[in-house]
């Protein structure tokens, strides 16, 4: 139900519960509960003796020079991408949370609060649209539960529901009017960049009376990615396929001949700042990401293709 540090809340038979697990098997993610697992608990000792399998993950590198992986949520079946309509929407983030959905397979909905605090709203649901083809966004005053109302469809019962985004956006505000109640503490964001104060510490499921569970989750500052060339070849498909059409099978789609990418360019039919966030976010992906399956997608992504390896050594990377 909830991570704090050391302890996991657990509901199920018997009361609620914090409990302190011991890690049997060190650090692997397998081993290490999440908000969302299901767990096998003995009653006698408290003790976790089994995480049951996972339908998805959503995990990160920590902020920071941290080491190993931060589990964010465990089975998962929508991914509300939760940012404002004001000064602190920032269409690249909104852009790496679509990649990490696509890349766990859940279905992602881009949620824009604070509709109600600007004449525009629209500027902000067209500017969160062109991240892909297909994109479901919500334009929504989350304080306003006629308005957040249009988000029940996807909180049915047996629903889990995660929210993810920037501190501020308005994540527990929508939580607390979708359950209709005020239990979760919010603040203000600053007044002079919009930006939050990071409120909520704990990620946590709420339950909602018709049966569907709201994951709420901290304002995440960054969200580096890794290991995500699937996701990253979901949300950039066209400029992928675009690219298999290049002279050169390893061009870098600077200034090659016969670059398809670049023609695409010259013809306006690709914006070139699209372009220039694919190629860091491609960079950053393969800096992070470890080994060959990604090394081998990554290379995909770049257009190169490895060739040149022996088969033998494929096995145990
Ligand atoms: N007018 C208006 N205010 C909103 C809306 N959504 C959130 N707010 C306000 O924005 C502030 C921040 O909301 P929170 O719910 O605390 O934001 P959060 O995403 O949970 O932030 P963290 O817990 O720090 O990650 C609060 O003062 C909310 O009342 C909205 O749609 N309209
Ligand atoms: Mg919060
Ligand atoms: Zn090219």
């Amino acid at each position: 139900m909830a991570v704090h540090r050391g302890k996991i809340a657990v509901a199920g038979a018997g009361p609620d519960r914090l409990i302190t697990p011991a890690i049997p098997h060190g650090d692997a993610e397998e081993y290490q509960p999440a908000v969302g697992d299901w767990l096998l608990i003995d009653p006698e000792t408290e003790q976790l003796s089994r995480i049951l399998g996972r339908a998805n993950l959503f995990k990160r590198r920590p902020p920071g020079n941290g080491r190993g992986l931060q589990l964010i949520a465990a089975n998962v079946d929508t991914l509300f991408i939760v940012a404002s309509c004001n000064q602190d929407f920032n269409v690249a983030r909104v852009e790496r949370y679509l990649v990490l959905a696509r890349e766990v397979g859940v279905e992602p909905v881009v949620i824009l609060t604070k509709a109600d605090l600007t004449a525009t709203p629209e500027i902000f649901v067209a500017a969160a649209r062109g991240l892909q083809h297909d994109l479901v966004v919500e334009a929504v005053n989350a304080r306003d539960p006629g308005s957040a109302d249009r988000l029940a469809a996807w909180c049915g019962k047996g629903e889990t529901v995660a929210l993810l985004g920037s501190s501020g956006v308005g994540k527990s505000t929508l939580i607390n009017t979708l359950r209709g109640s005020q239990t979760i503490p919010t603040q203000a964001v600053r007044e002079g960049d919009g930006k939050g104060r990071h409120t909520t510490t704990v990620r946590q499921l709420h339950r909602l009376e018709q049966g569907g569970w709201l994951l709420d989750t901290p304002g995440m500052r960054e969200l580096q990615l890794s290991d995500a060339a699937a996701g990253l070849a979901a949300v950039f498909d066209d400029i992928i396929s675009l690219a298999q059409h290049c002279r050169f099978s390893n061009c870098t789609h600077e200034q090659e001949p016969g670059c398809a990418v670049q023609a695409e360019l010259a013809a306006k039919k690709l914006d070139p700042v699209r372009l220039d966030r694919w190629r860091k976010l491609a960079a950053e992906d393969a800096s992070n990401s470890v080994g060959l399956a990604a090394r081998r997608s990554r290379a995909a992504a770049f257009g190169t293709v490895v060739r040149s390896r022996p088969r033998e050594s494929d096995a145990d990377e």
